[in-house]
């Protein structure tokens, strides 16, 4: 093992609730490792910091390529951090998997944060497919969290299933919308829309500034007849401009408004408690079928039933049924965890 490995390997808690943003870094080059050794030592470091801080607030903001999502986050992120916060930028990129590279969370689309010792951003490892990579985050949320960081920023582009897999990992999902009058609606997917707990129209500036005001009004009555995830709350739409500054303090005190609304009564540890009983399921379902696919009896078994079912000679639930049971029969062991 090189010494790089191995100093990946350990990684002192002590130091990374400290803050230390070395360790910190180090901590998600472990968790975003896939090798198995790194993987134990990972779930033994996220078994040893400190968990799920009710003072922190998750953030998950999504929008198309160009909405601004990297220069809000960038003016935004000052303010809240002027405000004495610590924030950290993660991304969950459906492209990185495909590109081979991380566009979002990149530093030098934004320069304010890239040098602000308060700030702590961390791009999408490249090449790892969406469910890969959406775990990873979650891992990532809880170490960031564990090294101080209480206000956590995660970007996502609006493709496909990344805007559900990041509203489940965050406590305020807000979707980001260029102002497009008339047509505004026509591209938002509903399911999206039903997902928001705030809208931002971004670049209410100069020329767009009248275009950005009617589409604030289309969306908000929209969302009136949509089912509000939280039922006291509204999601609110505003207008914003990163490059005049515009509409940013406003957005910090609706953030603050939803973190306390949804703090009173417990709420906000119901939902990332339930949101943890999901990404347990999620987790048992992806690590069952790592197992399987990995399993040679299986795999055997796999390449005899193929021709089976594509000929039609089989159902591929009856295939189904054999795979499961192949593997069951291979299952037996020793059960990790238990004393
Ligand atoms: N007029 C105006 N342009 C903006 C604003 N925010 C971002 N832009 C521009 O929009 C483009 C895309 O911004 P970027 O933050 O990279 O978008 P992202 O792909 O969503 O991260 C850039 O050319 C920015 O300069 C704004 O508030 N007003
Ligand atoms: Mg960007």
């Amino acid at each position: 093992m090189s010494r790089d490995q191995a100093s990946v390997r350990m990684v002192d808690v002590a130091r990374l609730e400290s803050g230390c943003r070395k360790t910190l870094a180090k901590a998600l080059t472990l968790v975003e490792s896939t090798r198995p050794d790194h993987r134990e030592e990972a779930e033994r470091l996220l078994g040893a910091v400190e968990k799920n801080p009710d003072h922190s607030i998750r953030i998950g903001l999504t929008g198309v390529p160009g909405v601004g999502k990297s220069t809000l986050i960038d003016v935004f992120g000052g303010h809240i951090i002027n405000q004495g916060h610590r924030l950290a930028v993660l991304a969950v990129d459906p492209t990185s998997s495909l590109s081979g590279g991380s566009i979002l969370g990149d530093k030098t689309r934004m320069p304010g944060l890239a040098v602000n010792p308060h700030a702590f951003i961390r791009p999408t490892p490249a090449g790892e497919s969406l469910g890969g990579v959406a775990r990873r985050t979650r891992d990532a949320i809880v170490l960031c969290e564990a090294a101080g960081y209480d206000v956590i920023i995660v970007e996502t582009v609006g493709i496909g299933q990344s805007e559900a897999l990041v509203s489940n990992m965050t406590d305020l999902f807000m979707l980001m919308l260029l102002p497009g009058a008339g047509d505004t609606l026509q591209g938002i997917k509903r399911g999206v829309m039903e997902l928001a707990d705030m809208v931002v129209i971004s670049k209410a500036d100069g020329a767009m500034q009248a275009c950005a005001r009617l589409s604030a009004a289309e969306i908000s009555h929209a969302i009136r007849l949509i089912q509000p995830r939280h039922e006291d709350w509204i999601p609110p739409v505003l207008m914003v401009s990163a490059t005049e500054q515009s509409g940013i303090e406003r957005l910090w005190q609706l953030v603050c408004r939803f973190r306390k609304q949804v703090r009173r009564d417990g709420r906000l540890s119901e939902v990332r408690c339930r949101q943890a009983w999901e990404w347990m399921w999620t987790e048992t379902r992806q690590q069952l079928l790592d197992h399987l696919k990995a399993d040679e009896a299986v795999r055997r078994r796999m390449d005899s039933l193929k021709s089976r079912v594509l000929s039609g000679d089989l159902s591929p639930s009856a295939a189904a049924s054999m795979l499961v049971a192949q593997f069951r029969k291979q299952a037996d062991g020793p059960c990790p965890g238990d004393s």
